[in-house]
């Protein structure tokens, strides 16, 4: 059976297009039709429509596909991974084991299969939808749950799954969503101050509606909006493992603002102190590196101006970490891989720089560690959720991380600043329940608990950068939370001062 194209993702399509031309013609740029088609198979499709209108003085005045590949990727072509955009071997399928207590359970690297035309963005909001759904069938209020088309026939107790589309709020201040699925799409009134107003309703989440039809048919209005979450006690029982995980994250290796006294504490520390012998594990959550390209101006605030030598540098850094410690490192947005999510793990002329003690995943991943899960994110999408969200802010991103869990999904809102590249299975749905959920980006450090989940933001080994400071972002750099995978006793060292 073909695959059924969900009206949502051709007009987020439609809205994408406009928004690109529109932000080439408010600058006179004009673009040949394969120029639209190249742009529109890029995963991040206006941040390149932002390197070509930045780049002034070399950008030519009618633009055509060969023009947009070379804008293409925020790492420059010579230093791409060929492997990270293109489906690979099977080798990561399933299970894979790695020595060191440590197994890979599920992640991209060597499955992606995108080619990002609107086929695939069809069956990734497909995947997503069908996959909370299952979810949220399995919730006992929405027993009998039914495709939208059917249940708007009939009068009370209507059950459905829906992806959001669009939310309004009416001029008396009730909330209407959009919602639809594969059979129809529906207009769901929440009415103001009812207890499911809790006002952070997002485009492309997965929502269950209990509700009524309104007199006239045209609506339906809420009594009950359930979201998937995750189970209400998913605590750590003690299992006897007698190891700890460190989290450390945004290294920043690279970037003037880089903390080498900190790092260098920090070492010493791992190789001193009784609590560090424990230390088995330390899991690394991206933005290794500061990067080449990332935003404009970055060049004046680098150390380092090659990517190469970046990762050679961070090689160098970590040498210190004491051999019984294995290292997990995965990619963020400033990182030498796509910047588009879910990102493979970074390229084999990096990893071979790093010794056997060393893991390369990818973004998002899932880990088991000695019988404890857990998913680490770098946390990109705390940027969206942060801006769509009225209750979030960039101090309190273990507030984001609960959102993403109640949504059982990583970067739930499509189109805005977190890229997702249009693979055919959503990876970035959590489909299990971790029992540490760790995410860096925002350079704080925060821990916290949700039904039982460990929540860790892992801090940064960068200070405040100009960017930061003109937005008001105050980091709380050089500090490693850790959690005892035995107890689950989770603490903070702090090697800041
Ligand atoms: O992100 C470091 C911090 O700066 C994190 O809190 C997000 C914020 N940041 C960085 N770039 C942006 C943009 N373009 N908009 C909003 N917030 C941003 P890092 O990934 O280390 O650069
Ligand atoms: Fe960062
Ligand atoms: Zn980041």
């Amino acid at each position: 059976m073909p695959e059924k194209i969900f009206k949502l993702v051709r007009t987020r399509f439609d809205q994408m297009r406009k928004r690109i031309l529109k932000m080439f013609t408010d600058r006179g740029i004009l673009l040949d039709p394969s120029a639209i088609e190249a742009l529109e198979c890029l995963p991040d499709p206006i941040g390149c429509a932002e390197r070509i209108i930045g780049d002034v003085g070399n950008r030519p005045l009618i633009l055509s596909s060969p023009d947009i590949d070379r804008y293409a990727d925020h790492v420059p072509a010579s230093t791409r991974d060929p492997q990270a955009t293109i489906g690979k071997s099977v080798e990561n399928r399933g299970v894979t084991r790695v020595p060191q207590g440590v197994t890979v359970v599920k992640e991209i690297t060597g499955d992606s299969t995108c080619v990002g035309n609107v086929i695939d963005f069809a069956k990734l909001f497909n995947d997503r939808y069908s996959t909370l759904k299952k979810m949220l069938a399995r919730r006992r209020e929405l027993a009998g749950l039914m495709p939208i088309a059917k249940a708007k026939q009939l009068k009370r107790d209507l059950r459905f799954a829906g992806i959001v589309n669009d939310v309004r709020t009416t001029k008396n201040g009730h909330t209407i969503i959009e919602m639809e699925d594969d059979s129809d799409r529906v207009q769901v009134l929440v009415m103001k101050g009812s207890r499911n107003m809790d006002g952070s309703y997002i485009k492309d989440e997965v929502l269950g509606v209990i509700g009524a039809t309104s007199r006239d048919g045209e609506i339906v209005i809420a009594k009950e909006i359930i979201r998937p979450d995750v189970p209400v006690n998913s605590r750590m029982l003690p299992n006897g493992s007698e190891s700890i995980v460190a989290f450390v994250s945004d290294i920043h290796v690279g970037s003037n603002t880089f903390l080498p006294r900190e790092w260098g504490r920090f070492i010493d520390w791992l190789n001193s102190d009784p609590v560090a012998e424990d230390i088995k594990y330390m899991i690394m959550p991206g933005d290794l590196v500061d990067g080449i390209g990332i935003y404009p101006g970055q060049e004046d605030e680098l150390l380092i101006e090659d990517l190469y030598q970046q990762y050679r540098e961070l090689s160098e850094l970590v040498k210190g970490v004491p051999d019984w410690i294995k290292q997990v490192m995965m990619p963020g947005n400033h990182d030498a891989v796509r910047l588009a999510e879910p990102q493979p793990r970074l390229p084999q002329d990096i990893v071979d720089m790093f010794d056997s003690n060393t893991l390369f995943v990818g973004n998002p991943c899932y880990l088991d560690i000695e019988g404890r899960s857990i998913l680490a994110y770098h946390g990109k999408s705390i940027d969206d959720l942060n801006a769509s969200i009225r209750h979030l802010n960039y101090t309190n991103p273990e507030e984001a991380m609960k959102e993403m869990l109640k949504r059982r999904h990583l970067a739930p809102i499509y189109g805005d600043k977190t890229a997702l590249a249009p693979e055919q299975k959503d990876y970035m749905v959590i489909d299990r329940v971790p029992n540490i959920f760790v995410t860096g980006h925002v350079h704080v450090c925060k821990t916290d608990e949700y039904r039982g989940i460990k929540l860790i933001n892992a801090s940064a080994w960068q200070s405040q950068t100009p960017f930061q400071r003109m937005h008001n972002l105050v980091p709380d750099p050089a500090k490693v939370p850790m959690v005892h995978l035995g107890t689950g006793e989770m603490w903070v060292e702090d090697f800041s001062s």
